[in-house]
């Protein structure tokens, strides 16, 4: 008897994500591979998804696992039913690096005052500001998994002054932690540059809003590297507008591509940046999608599971 192949689809309605065919391909050449809108997508066994279309696994009968091209998986949960089939997102220490990068940047960005440094140059200005040691910089990690642990420890190995903040007590050597609503308050009051790592939940969503920011002390700065629904963004223009936050670097967007009609464009202490902050390479995905697809026909566990229950 022959075994039918694997047919594995690729599924995006926002993104093309054809570049994925051969790739896959190379790694599990008896597979079947298709890419939406290919209808053959609806026959396949594993769904590999980044914003696919509303309902489809409903519509994939013989579907057995969804796995994400990311580590976030809102977006492939978002309006779906999973049918209690496993879900994987992607774990990579090259997708921790880029993140590590990009925030230690940033912090540097509000730290060594670059921020200020440039409205001064706007205004040919010639003037030097004390030099802060970063002992002095109290950041706030919101967000302690495989992406905020990481940058909590290099940004304690840094010399800053590190908190954060979870769901569940996390413990990390040198980084003071609070956890859950009721650690909130404390872990805001004394946060500098607050960086958002968290994934998008329920609990998650609109978390950088007023209320958060009027816990930050004044001229406390944000790092947002999350989802664009963790941001309410006339909270954020208030608050800039005020003097209450000193500015903000954002990576993520309610709506993206951010609308070129967006305040966020030309608002005076706002850096945009087009979701870059980090990504897996495509051929690590393909290695992790053809792991756990080894995986599932075996019966081993798979890895980088989702707890659907918590949303991430
Ligand atoms: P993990 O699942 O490994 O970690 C999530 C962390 O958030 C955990 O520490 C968790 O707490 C905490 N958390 C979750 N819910 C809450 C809550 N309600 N209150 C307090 N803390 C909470 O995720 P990753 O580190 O891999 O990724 C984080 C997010 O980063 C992704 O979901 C994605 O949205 C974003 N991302 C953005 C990228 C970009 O380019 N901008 C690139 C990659 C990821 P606990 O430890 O208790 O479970
Ligand atoms: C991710 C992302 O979640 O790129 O990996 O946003």
């Amino acid at each position: 008897m022959t075994l039918a192949p694997t047919r594995i689809a690729f599924i995006s309605q926002s993104a093309s994500l054809d570049y994925f065919g051969p790739l896959m391909a190379d790694a599990l050449p008896h597979a079947e591979v298709s890419v939406w809108p290919d209808p053959r997508c609806l026959e396949a066994d594993i769904a590999v998804c980044w914003i696919p279309p509303p309902g489809i696994y409903a519509r994939m009968p013989r579907l057995r696992l969804i796995h994400g091209i990311a580590a976030g998986v809102d977006n492939i949960l978002e309006g779906q039913d999973t049918r209690g089939l496993p879900v994987c997102r992607v774990v990579e220490p090259g997708l921790t690096q880029g993140m590590v990068e990009y925030v230690r940047w940033s912090v540097l960005y509000f730290h060594r005052d670059f921020d200020h440094m440039a409205m001064q140059q706007r205004e040919r200005v010639w003037k030097r500001l004390p030099l802060r040691p970063a002992a002095d910089c109290r950041v706030g990690v919101m967000g302690l998994g495989e992406l905020g642990g990481v940058v909590a420890r290099t940004l304690r190995d840094d010399g800053y002054d590190v908190g954060g903040w979870s769901r569940s007590p996390r413990e990390i050597d040198g980084v003071a932690t609070w956890h859950g609503d009721e650690g909130l308050p404390a872990f805001l009051a004394r946060t500098d540059v607050l960086i958002c790592l968290l994934p998008l939940t329920d609990a998650t969503r609109g978390i950088l809003g007023a209320r958060t920011f009027a816990q930050l002390p004044r001229g406390a700065a944000i790092v947002h590297c999350g989802r664009g629904e963790h941001l309410a963004v006339d909270a954020l223009t208030d608050a800039l507008s005020t003097g209450h936050l000193r500015g903000a670097v954002l990576d993520v967007f309610p709506v993206e591509p951010l609308p070129e009609d967006s305040p966020l464009w030309r608002c005076p202490g706002v850096v945009v940046t087009p979701h870059m902050a980090s990504m897996a390479s495509s051929a690590e995905i393909v290695r992790q999608v053809a792991a756990n697809v080894a995986r599932l026909g075996s019966g081993e566990p798979l890895r980088n599971t989702v707890d659907l229950a918590r949303g991430y």
